[in-house]
């Protein structure tokens, strides 16, 4: 398989996340059944069915991959303007609420400090929403051959909207896994070991950031930042892998979440991206790996839309443009504008 097709794969399996998840965002509880009749639908070639949008996911990731190519690298102004044009052109895309404020920021400082307005976010805290996680897939692309550039790039990127630490390191650990999946052959794939190899990661990411950590005061509370550590979440994505079956859902929302916080959102993409290596109870996919990984993420509910994003980046770079079904495609808005994007990373990341 070639580079250029996990990139378009990982383009592809994003937009795709966020069009097909975008229906059900927000939803607590996703029918097994409703479910399979929406895929089984949306297979169907001579179902006419409603088009699906992108939403704020696609929006973001659009204005990262632009941003790269044409800077031939990150420039947090140029970034900045982009993500606020786009925002004010189509703010209907269903961002999040809180970060509006950003971009009114940005706008009346003609973006002067690009990080300032996100510091002012929360009372000073910085928003620790997935924003800057659903949108980081480009950065992996861009530099799939330089770990140390894509971890200083995605906590840069996440810096111009998601100041909060847990903001900025989900966005670095979906980067990493995004980096790991272009980077791994399909039949080479350890489960265990790609979870082992991520928590080693953020380990040393946690220990390097550890003077902004916040008080651990257990894992019972349902403040995302009262159980800090990236790690630790991954430890329990592992502890699933090994289980003979998925566990329970309540078990995933409680232990994993699926949640619009970085910290209850991005591990849980990177789990619903390995689990679906097996086939899993109550998910019709005609075996075909991507779609199973799609469909799991949406499953789950809660954030739908941005999980599904975040999983089918990864399950994208993994399995290639050509394991991405035609059937669904059709169904998603851009989906030219995203093959475009894969290109040109393609090509800026080999001149990089
Ligand atoms: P954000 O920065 O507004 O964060 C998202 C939310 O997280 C905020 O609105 C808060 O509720 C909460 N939050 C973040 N940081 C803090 C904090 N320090 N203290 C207390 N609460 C906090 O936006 P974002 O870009 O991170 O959001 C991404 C999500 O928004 C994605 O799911 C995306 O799809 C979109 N979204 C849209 C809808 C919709 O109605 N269409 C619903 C949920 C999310
Ligand atoms: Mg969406
Ligand atoms: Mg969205
Ligand atoms: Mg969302």
């Amino acid at each position: 398989m070639t580079m250029l097709s996990r990139f378009r794969g990982s383009m592809l399996g994003s937009l795709m996340g966020d069009c097909l998840g975008g229906p059900f965002e927000g939803d607590a509880v996703v029918s097994r059944t409703h479910l399979n009749n929406y895929f089984q639908q949306l297979r169907d070639p001579k179902k006419r069915l409603p088009f699906k949008p992108y939403t704020d996911d696609t929006a973001m990731t659009k204005s990262v991959a632009l941003s790269l190519i044409d800077n031939k690298g990150y420039n947090a102004q140029d970034m900045a303007k982009r993500f606020t044009k786009e925002y004010f052109a189509e703010p209907k895309r269903g961002y999040g609420s809180a970060v509006h404020d950003v971009f009114m920021g940005l706008r009346n400082s003609n973006c002067e400090d690009p990080y300032r307005p996100a510091q002012r976010q929360f009372q000073g805290m910085g928003s620790y929403g997935n924003g800057a996680a659903m949108r980081v897939a480009p950065v992996a692309l861009m530099a799939h051959n330089d770990e140390a550039a894509a971890i200083e790039i995605a906590t840069m990127q996440s810096k111009i909207t998601h100041s909060h630490k847990l903001g900025y390191q989900g966005a670095v650990l979906q980067c990493l896994a995004v980096r790991a999946a272009l980077h791994t052959q399909p039949d080479d794939l350890n489960v265990v070991k790609f979870t082992d190899d991520l928590i080693a990661k953020m380990r040393e990411i946690e220990k390097k950031d550890a003077d902004t950590v916040v008080e651990d005061v257990g894992e019972e509370s349902d403040a995302p930042w009262n159980t800090t550590s990236y790690a630790r979440r991954l430890e329990t994505v592992k502890s699933f892998l090994q289980k003979p079956e998925p566990p329970p859902m309540e078990e995933i929302h409680g232990l994993l979440g699926v949640h619009v916080s970085a910290l209850k959102s991005v591990p849980t993409a990177i789990y619903c991206f390995l689990a679906s290596q097996k086939s899993l109870p109550g998910i019709e996919c005609n075996n075909n790996k991507f779609q199973r990984c799609i469909h799991f993420a949406i499953s789950l509910g809660g954030d739908t839309d941005t999980i599904a994003a975040m999983s089918g980046a990864i399950a994208g770079a993994f399995f290639g443009e050509e394991h991405i079904p035609q059937e669904l495609l059709r169904h998603c808005e851009a989906v030219k504008n995203a093959l475009s994007w894969a290109d040109k990373l393609c090509e800026a990341s080999s001149n990089a």
